[in-house]
């Protein structure tokens, strides 16, 4: 059993840049224009920032106004993140739309999910050059304190810096509004360099059970219902999966099957048996095309677990497995399980040197015997003759709320590709942000724990 990720093999060649913990508030511009930054207060206990006449140290811009071009800047971005860093501490999260309007909210949704909603189901990034890097980040679970350090630590995307995030921004933390947002915001920003993947959590089932639906109800309140219905329509055009530089694929779960109708003798001629039976007979599993991937139709609220559109679910819930094969992912009731053989039959069969997929926090991984821990936020599951399969996972001293004393005290990490291959990932782990805002869980978290391994099927709506 690995338990710990430094002491498995599969680990000791990689190699690891540690930062140093993030203790410090992000952005001067966050601080209230005052000057005095004092995090651990309680949010009634500090000014507005527009309301102090002393501007020397002037804070973040409110309320926030969409450009009146339409054209979102560097500038328009960094306030962003400077108000959203601000209410965050300082305001109530009822407040929310004295700093982001809601008539905004709807401009930034509109204009990225036009963008989203075009791009293929698995993104190609290929004009990555010599003098670039592409950074992928795994799940971040609506905790916007820890995403601003990442985004500060690593650089924020440019012309030379690619982003890669591969899923499930919101739920469990409390910020998950204000870190989908701020990621579209830097999508618009600069479309060719951000890449937006979907995560499981990005649906209308996980949302309605593990807070994001109750933290935009909360948030916005009478227009709560209008915002939570953007974001939904928004998650339906993230893209499904990436592949950087020709050989290196991601997706939040990560691998999934054919659907191609596979008739057996007995089934032939009878076309709705042949339906049913492609993918969907355990004995028949076999590994999917970038075809067929493509092909998927990924504009679904929740990604079906049966019928004939079992790919995105597949993507977004499948989990990597010690045991050779492929079989169907009993523990969360959709998607798959895929053992080492798979990792390299995918990566030969597509020449791909890597795969990194995310969907696995320290709560999952302390159930998985015989796979590495989350401490250091990734761990390298197959080593293959074609290459590495590796879990990555963003958000540090995860999750937010936790019905036990005891927490996993997780680093998060992200990866940087360099080139030329961009095959060699550079791990950076990170501490989380101290102290985080204190504010209430928007779900029943002492409930559903770390549950999402089951799907309450019954509950989900099939659009297959
Ligand atoms: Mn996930």
């Amino acid at each position: 059993m690995l338990s710990d990720t430094d002491a498995s093999p599969a680990t000791s060649s990689a190699t690891t840049k540690t930062t140093s913990s993030a203790k410090s508030p992000l952005l001067d511009t966050s601080k209230p224009s005052n000057g005095e930054y004092k995090p651990e207060e309680d949010y009634h206990s500090s000014s507005s920032p527009a309301q102090n006449p002393i501007n020397s140290n002037p804070g973040p811009q409110i309320p926030i106004s969409w450009p009146p071009n339409g054209t979102l800047t560097l500038d328009w971005i960094l306030n962003l993140m400077a108000a959203f860093e601000w209410s965050s501490r300082n305001l109530p999260p009822s407040d929310l739309p004295s700093v982001l309007p809601v008539s905004v909210l709807d401009s930034l949704i509109l204009c990225a999910s036009k963008i989203l909603h075009k791009e293929p189901n698995c993104v190609r990034i290929d004009d990555c050059g010599e003098n670039s890097t592409v950074v992928v980040v795994g799940d971040v679970h609506g905790q916007l304190h820890d995403v601003l350090f990442l985004l500060r630590d690593a650089g924020f995307p440019s012309e030379n810096r690619f982003f890669v995030f591969n899923g499930d921004y919101v739920d469990r933390g409390a910020w998950g509004l204000e870190t989908f947002l701020l990621l579209l915001a830097w999508k618009i920003f600069l479309p060719c360099r951000v890449y937006l993947l979907r995560g499981n959590h990005e649906s209308k089932y996980c949302t309605s059970v593990y807070g994001f639906e109750k933290e935009v109800m909360t948030k916005f309140g009478d227009h709560g219902k209008h915002v939570y219905r953007k974001c939904l329509g928004c998650f339906e055009g993230l893209p499904l999966a990436s592949i950087i530089a020709r050989h290196v694929y991601t997706a939040h779960g990560g691998l999934f099957r054919s659907v191609a109708a596979t008739p057996s003798k007995r089934l032939k001629g009878k076309k709705k048996n042949r339906r049913i039976s492609a993918g969907s007979d355990p004995s028949l599993l076999t590994l999917g095309s970038f075809d067929e991937l493509s092909k998927a139709r990924r504009s679904v609220l929740d990604p079906p677990w049966e019928g004939s559109n079992l790919i995105p679910g597949d993507v977004l819930w499948s989990d990597p497995s010690m045991n050779p094969g492929l079989s169907l992912n009993e523990e969360r009731g959709i998607g798959l399980l895929w053992g080492p053989d798979c990792t390299e039959i995918f990566l030969k069969n597509f020449d791909l040197k890597l795969i990194i997929r995310s969907h696995e926090g320290p709560d999952a991984r302390e159930k998985r015997p015989g796979l590495g821990g989350m401490n250091e936020g990734y761990t390298i599951d197959h080593v293959v003759e074609s290459g590495k399969l590796i879990t990555l996972f963003s958000a540090p001293d995860y999750p937010q709320f936790q019905a036990t004393e005891e927490r996993y005290n997780n680093k998060g990490a992200y990866i940087v590709l360099e080139p030329p291959h961009f095959e060699t990932p550079v791990f950076h782990s990170f501490e989380a942000i101290s102290p985080r805002p204190k504010v209430n869980p928007y779900y029943d978290y002492k409930e559903v724990i770390d549950s999402d391994e089951e799907l309450d099927l019954a509950s989900m709506v099939s659009d297959s």
